[in-house]
């Protein structure tokens, strides 16, 4: 690891054809990886930015099933609209693929029968959900059914969806098939599994030894806990008629497991690109000295951290260097959610904003600095509205658009439009400090995308237009032009001070065009250059603009964000909550039958104790997204009790509530974690859950009937 990459590969996490992608999505796998390309294509190196469209697995089935149409009408059109939406934002991928395309469907199951004729896969036989009248296996997803834990009958084969629980398909109670409504049956089929066990060894050597250091610790802690809870072997193809199919006479009717082919597609875009541009895509997968780099968002990695470079290794394919993994964005105080609606996709931005008349490039490079400024870099993060507002007019529009414009219409002003001379002589130590604040941002901007701390990286060019303002407004041209009268060194000052200025505004172009390619643009244009000023090279640099060369008058580099314009966001996401809760066939069917349970006895009621308590801490559980362990002061005890109402809130904002606990439930493991209790939750129409609360707060422990 001591010689420097010749050459880079990055990726970007293959987005399911199945929907629109929201900005969740955008600030955890997009952004990051385009300012990385971007960074390292301003340094002159190689690097080959690849994606696509992750087009199989029953995610798109399922959407088929939604929408009434084809699978292969769905993809198309997902497969369309993330492309056209990542052009809008300015992701700036060399290639964005397809999985249902044929070079992909050749290179993953030539992958599949090099890994399947060394002998590096087992075969299994298991006995799977079966619906004979469409004669087909059944994905877990497919099936339904009552919850053995919380008895909702909203529990599917994989999870359950009230409780949250993990589920498999043979703990339903009352499974049927969601495609003909019939109980399903079982039958005997043969997989294919990796067996990740016997790769343990190697990777405990590799992540933890190799990469404990230097890779973030949110994502060694995840692999390290696979690892430590035992691997599994992994079942690699499926009972599906959807995919890749398995190249091996024996295995008609299978295809291969999503997450088996799906990151075979970054090569496959390699090859795409290489294909395209007339290239060798081998030394970017065979070649040691490449820098293979996978941006994902956390719920991927145990794909990228454990399954892909097993099979990577044993395909005889070089391992990635890094995967910066991050965590989740939420939206305004909520888990974001497609299936409630709770988004924002990045089309509803593009639409709302860059395509508007008072919208356009500027936008785009609003949302990628917004988004990079709270990126979910170590902890899960939250885009608000107001903070979008806040980040775009106290810091774009005041700090940084300002600077620029300034710079600009006092040169105009004082120097007569060209760019001025520097007298040395007069130099005195803000001047000296200035070009010194120069060249450490250069160095810390650097060293913090070299990192993958882009939201550092980001702070440290805005620093750097914080201290151009600073400097501006103690050197006071226009006061030293007013009056300093007929001082024969008037005009040096003057130009001394612009001079600088300017120099600075050149080199807040070089830093900010990883992160705000346009508007690094648009400063190249104000000043007459062309974009190759832009190689990082130049940055740090006092002399990027020639003395006596004439400039541009300034452009606005970012309007504001106004009042009406965050509250009509907030209003249409609140809206659109309604509206897809009103819709979903969830409602509708719970509104028409919301059938009483059978009828109990007195005595049946009077088993159960019911107390008010208070929450006293809580915390979301680690893998699993819809629990929250609390702990709950009941008076004459306290105690830890597990609640799936990790999508409803967040764990800060229910601290100090009054609950009512199901004091003398049995106590149930999940997560490794005992809960002991329950806490009484009312849902509400549109699917939000409530809690249950005495009118005014009482002591704990108070019994409830
Ligand atoms: N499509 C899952 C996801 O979007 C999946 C990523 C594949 S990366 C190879 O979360
Ligand atoms: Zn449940």
């Amino acid at each position: 690891m001591n010689t420097a990459p010749k050459r880079y590969l990055i990726t970007s996490a293959l987005p399911y054809a199945n929907g629109l992608k929201h900005i969740g999505h955008l600030a955890g796998a997009y952004i990051p990886a385009d300012i990385y390309a971007r960074y390292l294509r301003s340094q002159k190196r190689d690097v080959v930015f690849v994606c696509g469209s992750d087009e199989h697995g029953t995610a798109i089935p399922i959407q088929a099933m939604k929408e009434g149409r084809t699978a292969q009408a769905i993809i198309d059109k997902y497969h369309q609209a993330m492309k056209e939406d990542f052009a809008d934002l300015k992701i700036s991928f060399d290639v964005y693929h397809r999985t249902s395309d044929p070079l992909h469907h050749e290179t993953s199951s030539e992958f599949f029968t090099y890994l399947h004729e060394r002998g590096e896969l087992e075969t299994k036989e298991t006995e799977q959900f079966f619906d004979e009248s469409s004669q087909t296996f059944l994905a877990d997803r497919f099936i339904k059914g009552t919850c053995p834990h919380c008895k909702s009958d909203r529990a599917f084969g994989d999870q359950c969806e009230s409780c949250g629980t993990t589920l498999s398909p043979d703990e339903l109670l009352h499974p049927v098939s969601t495609i003909s409504g019939n109980a399903p049956v079982k039958k005997k089929t043969t997989h294919w599994y990796l067996p990740l066990a016997k790769h343990e060894a190697f990777l405990k050597e590799w992540i933890i030894e190799e990469h404990g250091k230097d890779w973030r610790p949110s994502v060694v802690g995840q692999c390290k806990s696979w690892i430590d809870g035992g691997l599994q072997s992994r079942a690699v193809t499926r009972d599906l008629n959807w995919g890749v199919k398995v190249p091996l006479t024996e295995a008609a009717g299978k295809v291969l497991y999503v997450w088996f082919d799906a990151p075979i597609g970054y090569i496959s875009a390699t090859k795409q690109w290489a294909l395209d541009n007339n290239k060798d895509w081998k030394p970017y997968w065979y070649n040691n000295d490449t820098q293979l780099v996978h941006f994902i968002g956390k719920d991927n990695i145990v794909f990228h951290c454990i399954i892909f470079p097993v099979m990577l290794k044993l395909h005889g394919n070089i391992l990635p260097t890094n995967v910066p993994a991050n965590e989740f964005l939420n939206l305004e105080g909520d888990k974001m959610s497609t299936s409630r609606n709770w988004k924002l996709d990045m089309r509803d931005y593009i639409v709302d904003f860059v395509k508007k008349e008072n919208g356009g490039d500027q936008c785009v490079d609003m949302l990628r600095y917004y988004l990079t400024q709270i990126a979910p870099e170590s902890k899960d993060s939250e885009f608000t509205w107001k903070g979008f507002q806040d980040a775009v007019n106290s810091e774009l529009v005041s700090i940084f658009g300002n600077y620029v414009n300034r710079t600009f219409v006092l040169m105009h002003k004082l120097c007569n439009g060209k760019v001025p001379q520097f007298h040395s002589h007069l130099a005195d130590e803000k001047d000296k400090q200035i070009e010194q604040d120069i060249q450490e941002a250069k160095q810390k901007v650097e060293f913090a995308l070299e990192h993958y701390k882009f939201r550092e990286g980001l702070f440290d060019v805005m620093d750097l237009a914080r201290k151009g303002n600073k400097y501006m407004q103690e050197k006071e041209p226009w006061i030293v032009a007013k009056q300093l009268g007929n001082h024969p060194e008037k005009q040096a000052l003057i130009d001394n001070c612009l001079f600088n200025c300017l120099q600075l505004t050149a080199n807040l172009a070089i830093l900010i065009q990883p992160y705000l390619p346009a508007t690094a643009k648009k400063i190249c244009h104000m000043m007459k250059v062309v974009d190759k000023i832009l190689d990082w090279e130049n940055a740090g640099s006092m002399k990027l603009l020639s003395v006596g060369y004439t400039l541009r008058e300034p452009q606005l580099l970012f309007r504001k964000i106004e009042d009406e314009e965050i509250a009509m966001q907030l209003e249409k996401l609140k809206n659109g909550v309604m509206a897809e809760a009103s819709n979903t066939e969830l409602a509708k069917e719970e509104k028409e039958k919301l059938p009483l349970k059978p009828e109990i006895q007195f005595d049946d009621f009077g088993k159960i104790d019911l107390r008010t308590g208070t929450i006293t801490a809580a915390q979301r559980v680690p893998k699993a997204d819809k629990l929250l362990q609390l702990e709950v002061d009941l008076g004459f005890e306290k105690r830890i009790i597990l609640s799936g109402i990790a999508m409803h809130f967040q764990p800060e904002e229910i601290i100090g509530k009054q609950v009512v606990v199901v004091a003398n439930l049995s106590p149930r493991k999940m997560r490794g974690i005992d809960s002991n209790g329950m806490i009484l939750m009312a849902e509400d129409e549109h699917g939000k859950l409530h809690f249950v609360q005495p009118e005014n707060t009482i002591s704990g422990g108070a019994k409830v009937s």
